[in-house]
């Protein structure tokens, strides 16, 4: 069936009052299929089909996102406002049995993905800061919709299987990755340790705040965090880390000249203060202490997971063509070793901004 027909179908189906026009595809996301729903009246929409490979309870990530953006609305700060069916779910199953959700498209908003400015910067980090903070006292169960989400040792042991059932051609042409990852693993295990031995609480976190993930409006501010399917408990390293990531990264994720990769360290700098003064008041002493690390840590299990990826033969990730996974593992892993050269000015800039 054309795809036209199947979003209207599915829109239909949802408690909406103003009807499809027609759609435009999101295509930056690498999980889900994301679409604007273009109606006969404003607001537009955003419609989803969860992937059920990477999300094997899609109705439980569905609910968590009800759930947050309730919690945050009650608290009236700006979020994602989800929409149910006609018969009241929160979701819709299609005949093939795949999970839908909808939620009102933000006027005027837009999303980088990559940063131009230390405006957009300091927003972001303000952004994620605040988001943070605003969830630390939701005090709900939330699904734990992907296990072990950022935790290295786990990341290590699907490396491990994909590197025994990996073909001897794709082993090849990633060997000098695969030499770095496992090279660099203990110090990169870090963050895991410190959570086990109950060093760095775990609190609500958002797990996917890489710079596209935050909503902007026209002037450049910061409007929300989008893209809530991975809200479960973490560490606030793993959204202060991914953040830093993509936004000090001089190029995007998908950049094959890996020449071209910096760390830009005056985005870090902005960033690091919209995040920290925010954020400040509600961090323990042993959570400012890993903070530093963070960057490379998440920039690494990133990596790790895209290579990880290649060597299974792209199961997880979209990907638009043959080496996309490894182009993206060598892109991440790249970044990883700007990030070293940086470590020592990063810490004593977050030492000084606490
Ligand atoms: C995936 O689908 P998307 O773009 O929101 C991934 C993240 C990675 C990201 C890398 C559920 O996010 O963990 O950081 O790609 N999400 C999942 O761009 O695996
Ligand atoms: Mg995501």
């Amino acid at each position: 069936m054309e795809l036209e027909i199947i979003l209207k179908n599915i829109f239909s189906q949802f408690n909406v009052a103003s009807s499809f026009k027609g759609f435009q595809i999101f295509s930056s996301g690498h999980i889900n299929d994301t679409y604007l729903i273009i109606t006969d009246t404003k607001p537009y929409f955003v419609m989803q089909k969860i992937n059920s490979f990477v999300f094997k309870e899609a109705a439980a990530v569905i609910d968590n996102k009800f759930k947050i953006t309730n919690y945050l609305k009650d608290k009236k700060q700006t979020t994602l406002q989800y929409i149910t069916t006609k018969n009241n779910k929160n979701y819709l199953i299609d005949e093939d049995g795949n999970f839908w959700n909808l939620c009102l498209f933000i006027e005027n908003s837009e999303t980088f993905l990559h940063v131009n400015s230390t405006k957009i910067a300091l927003e972001a980090g303000k952004a994620t800061g605040s988001f943070l903070v605003s969830v630390n006292d939701f005090s709900e169960q939330l699904n734990e919709v992907l296990p072990n989400f950022h935790n290295m040792t786990f990341r290590f042991s699907q490396f491990n299987k994909a590197l025994i059932k990996a073909s001897p051609e794709r082993k090849k042409q990633a060997k000098e990755w695969i030499d770095f990852v496992l090279n660099n693993k203990e110090e990169m295990c870090a963050l895991d340790y410190a959570i086990a031995d109950n060093k760095i609480p775990l609190r609500v976190t958002h797990n996917d705040t890489k710079i596209s993930n935050i909503l902007f409006d026209e002037n450049q501010n910061a409007i929300c965090l989008i893209d809530l399917d991975t809200v479960m408990l973490g560490a606030v390293h793993f959204d202060y880390g991914d953040a830093v990531r993509t936004i000090c990264n001089t190029v995007n994720e998908d950049e094959t000249d890996i020449s071209k990769i910096k760390f830009d360290f005056d985005y870090f700098k902005s960033y690091t203060q919209g995040f920290i003064e925010t954020i400040k008041n509600s961090l323990n002493k042993n959570e400012v202490d890993f903070l530093p690390i963070s960057p490379q840590i998440i920039t690494f299990i990133i990596g790790l997971r895209f290579l990880t990826d290649f060597l299974n033969n792209d199961v997880y990730y979209q990907t638009k063509y043959d080496n996309h996974n490894l182009d993206r593992a060598k892109n991440q892993l790249t970044l990883v070793k700007e990030i070293k050269k940086c470590q020592n000015k990063i810490t004593q800039f977050i030492k000084e901004q606490i």
